[in-house]
């Protein structure tokens, strides 16, 4: 009698865009923030590969090291616990995709549903252990100034322009005072992907935030959106400000510069020989 045997298929295209669009349907919750989970999800992918140091090849997405302690535990992380617990849920169905992969795909997804570019991926990281994860430091820190944006960044390999297309994800979400210390949200739109980040940088009156809490900005006009030290450094700064009025006088050029840079983000430190493809994939919206 013949014995039926289980092949252990490669997961295909096909099965990663289930995985998006099982996470685009958990993207929303209206007790959460401000309705989505989509901003803490892009900030926990981007954390996930920011750790990069392209002289010793460590750190980037490939063994979601924020697993493990103290990498969890570094300051830069507070409050992404919670990014990695929604995910828990599209893990426990898939159980097959590695956490660097699921992470950096929730980044994707989260970005395409919230109204942004196509952010070409794929699949290939493998899961790491405690011995992986990176020291504290590796990722910026928001009281500082261009030449510590500098240092980080190209630490990861990025330059000028690939910092500030980066630096447009601030369109969405918010600063949390009991994660980072810092309070309120960077636009008028926190879960839409514009480029309203650089029109609000270059068009509103930036005044320093009289309060007990650390440095920030606020605009002038309603006193309700904020700048980070490090973000109104790319409106000083005469290389990165060229950027930023590219940025906010074409939205197009944003997105395509964008898309670039975060797709090569959400790679570093991944081996050649690890992908499954070696060209990245479009996957699709939920609504497509
Ligand atoms: Fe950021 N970010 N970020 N950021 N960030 C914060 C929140 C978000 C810095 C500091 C902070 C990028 C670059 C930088 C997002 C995406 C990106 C917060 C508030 C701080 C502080 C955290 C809190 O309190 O919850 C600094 C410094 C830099 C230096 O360049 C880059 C690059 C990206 C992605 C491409 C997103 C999204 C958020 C909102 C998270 C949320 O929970 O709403």
């Amino acid at each position: 009698q013949a014995v039926k045997v289980k092949t252990n298929l490669v997961p295909t295209k096909e099965d990663y865009q289930k995985v998006y669009n099982e996470i685009a349907s958990i993207l929303e919750d209206n007790d959460y923030d401000d309705g989505s989970y989509g901003p803490v999800l892009v900030r926990l992918a981007w954390h996930s590969s920011g750790t990069y140091d392209k002289d010793t090849k460590t750190g980037g997405s490939n063994y979601a090291t924020m697993r493990f302690e103290p990498e969890a535990l570094h300051g830069a992380n507070a409050g992404l616990q919670v990014a990695r617990g929604v995910l828990e849920k599209v893990k426990e169905k898939f159980p097959w995709i590695s956490y660097g992969d699921l992470w950096t795909l929730a980044g994707v997804c989260a970005i395409q549903e919230m109204g942004g570019p196509k952010i070409p991926w794929r699949p290939g990281r493998i899961d790491g252990f405690a011995k992986d994860a990176t020291p504290d430091g590796r990722l910026p820190d928001a009281s500082q100034g261009s030449d510590h944006l500098r240092n980080i960044f190209y630490r990861m390999g990025f330059n000028d322009q690939e910092i500030v297309a980066l630096a447009g994800a601030h369109a969405l979400g918010r600063c949390h005072p009991d994660r980072s210390g810092f309070e309120g949200p960077w636009t008028f739109s926190p879960i839409t992907f514009t480029n309203d980040f650089f029109n609000l940088l270059l068009n509103e009156k930036w005044v320093w935030r009289k309060w007990s809490g650390p440095k920030q900005l606020q605009d002038k006009k309603t006193g309700t959106l904020m700048m980070l030290p490090t973000d109104y450094v790319l409106a000083q700064d005469k290389s990165f400000k060229k950027y930023v009025k590219q940025y906010a006088e074409d939205q197009d050029l944003f997105f395509n510069d964008f898309s670039k840079t975060f797709s090569k983000l959400l790679e570093l430190g991944v081996p050649e020989n690890q992908w499954v493809t070696p060209e990245p994939w479009v996957l699709k919206n939920a609504d497509e």
